[in-house]
């Protein structure tokens, strides 16, 4: 489709009114305008933290309006479930192996296209605010002001248009915070406007603001069914560093920073230097809050089982509060846009860099192609075209925002662009739509330990094959097996799905430019920027 631009559009509608025998042809004119997008993504955002998604753990109400006044999408999942990469895929609408950011460690090439710079040259207005996570300027925004790196909780710095700030306060707020400022007074309100407004939490450390440090406090969580999970049948699941009950820190993660320094941890001085970074009266509520606990943790010495359920009810108690904040920025950037004229003619996306596990198989983090870490919550409102109580079951993918937006802008999507535009998929109309999804992970070794894989899912079934220290293949049913508990590849019963999910596979791998030659030239790259021989 052609670039329509900033221009207005002139729609002419024949209006015909009778009048004595005599037709009279009277000329309406229409004008529709360029959309804006305001595209919000948070780091780390489980589907199963979303109160629209059903699971009942904790109350998103602003989150929920988009789906409410819009759509929900059941199956939409990331093409590499680590943040940079995720973003990078989302910004070019391209694998990871074609847009080079394979892992959070490569540099990105911010000089190929991205969506940003189509619609700039289209005539936008474009911002990116808070975190971004990809190294270098930002190109194609007029304004940027982001985290570096995975930033911080309190007192965080921002870099604005290039240039490194501290701001007072807790860093969802700022954002926010900058995010408003930008749409009442930075922007040239004569254009149609992209505002990419992404936030740090609920990433870990799990550090929540002053106001929700008791929210749900009298709350206890049941862990899901396979937190004790013996991972049989999943050498690669069995072998990672994401365990809660393992290797999620008492200090770092759970916040057991005791004054009397008992409590001595790996991280322990990493959330020292956090803490830190809090003001007086921040500390004396943070304290208020965490100095019982630690002593009624001490007091009970903890072991096994117990141990694990009690630092799960911890962790999620602290995720949960960091999303409250989350949720309340969504709620100011949604009554701005109502406020001022904005709604009707403004699409609204809500998504995270991937998900998360809270729990289940026993951890936390993500990164493996298991539904709880490739699966992501995406919600899109765009009250011109999309119904409200919209509910998408298709297999959508991250690489699909690109072409999307490009899309409702009436911008040229590039055909080297791998995603496809969900326009027509969200208002029921596609006429076909893709059967398969393909994912590749490469960050490993690393932290967590999660082996390098990549793999193909369809609507019942998921083929995943772990490479480079291991070699190993699994294969779900994802209907009868909804947790993926059960590895079936060599399950005879299942040896016509096996050999079909492999020619999926190698259809995925076809389609979009991936093989093992790939994946060596990658491993190499990684390897020599960590010194690793091989
Ligand atoms: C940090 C975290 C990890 C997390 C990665 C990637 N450790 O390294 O737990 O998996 O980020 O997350 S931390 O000690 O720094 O918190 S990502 O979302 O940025 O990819
Ligand atoms: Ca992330």
């Amino acid at each position: 489709m052609k670039n329509t631009g900033i221009l207005i559009i002139s729609l002419l509608m024949l209006c015909f009114s009778c009048k004595e025998d005599k037709k009279e042809v009277v000329q309406v004119a229409e004008q529709p305008q360029t959309p804006n997008i305001v595209f919000i993504m948070s780091d780390d955002h489980a589907y199963q933290a979303i109160s629209a998604y059903g699971y009942g753990l904790n109350n998103t109400p602003n989150i929920d309006r988009i789906a409410k006044e819009g759509a929900i999408f059941n199956r939409g999942f990331v093409n590499n479930s680590i943040c940079a990469p995720s973003r990078a895929a989302m910004l070019t609408g391209k694998h990871s192996f074609v847009n080079g950011k394979v892992d959070n460690l490569h540099p990105f090439n911010w000089d190929q296209d991205n969506f940003a710079k189509t619609l700039q040259k289209n005539g936008y207005e474009t911002a990116l605010i808070g975190k971004i996570h990809l190294d270098g300027l930002p190109q194609g925004f007029d304004y940027s002001n982001v985290l570096p790196g995975q930033g911080q909780y309190y007192s965080p710095d921002f870099i604005e248009n290039g240039v490194k700030k501290t701001y007072p306060g807790y860093v969802t707020h700022v954002t926010t915070d900058i995010a408003l400022d930008w749409l009442n007074n930075k922007r040239d309100k004569e254009k149609p406007f992209l505002l990419m407004y992404h936030q740090k939490a609920p990433h870990r450390t799990w550090m929540p603001e002053e106001k929700y440090l008791t929210l749900m406090d009298s709350v206890t969580f049941d862990p899901p069914a396979n937190f004790f999970d013996d991972y049989e049948g999943r050498p690669a699941a069995a072998d990672q560093e994401m365990s809660i009950y393992k290797d999620m820190d008492l200090v770092y993660d759970l916040k057991m920073l005791d004054k009397a320094g008992d409590i001595k941890t790996k991280y322990r001085e990493m959330f020292q230097r956090k803490y830190d970074r809090m003001t007086d009266a921040q500390k004396v509520a943070w304290d208020a809050y965490y100095d019982p606990i630690i002593a009624d943790f001490k007091s009970k010495n903890l072991e096994g089982k117990d141990l694990a359920v009690w630092k799960y009810n911890r962790y999620m108690h602290d995720y949960l509060r960091t999303i409250q904040s989350v949720d309340d920025g969504v709620g100011q950037v949604l009554d701005y846009l109502k406020e001022n004229g904005l709604e009707e003619n403004t699409i609204v996306v809500y998504t995270s860099d991937q998900g998360f596990y809270l729990g289940e198989h026993g951890w936390f983090d993500k990164r493996f192609m298991y539904e709880e870490s490739f699966r992501t919550p995406i919600l899109m409102k765009y009250p011109k075209e999309i119904k409200p109580g919209t509910v998408v079951d298709g297999l959508v993918q991250n690489i699909d925002f690109a072409p999307t937006f490009l899309d409702y802008a009436g911008a040229e999507i590039d055909e080297s662009i791998q995603g496809e535009s969900m326009r027509k998929l969200v208002k029921g109309e596609a006429s076909e739509w893709r059967d398969a999804l393909y994912y590749t992970f490469y960050e490993y070794p690393a932290e967590h330990k999660v082996k390098r894989h990549y793999g193909v899912r369809t609507d019942k079934f998921k083929l995943i094959h772990f490479y480079y220290d291991i070699d190993k293949w699994e294969l779900y049913d994802l209907e009868k097996d909804p947790t993926e508990m059960h590895n079936v590849y060599d399950n005879p019963e299942y040896a016509s799905v096996k050999a079909d999910m492999h020619i999926q596979l190698e259809k995925m791998r076809t389609k979009y430019g991936d093989s093992d030659q790939m994946n060596k030239k990658n491993l190499d790259l990684f390897l020599d920027a960590k010194n690793i021989k091989h």
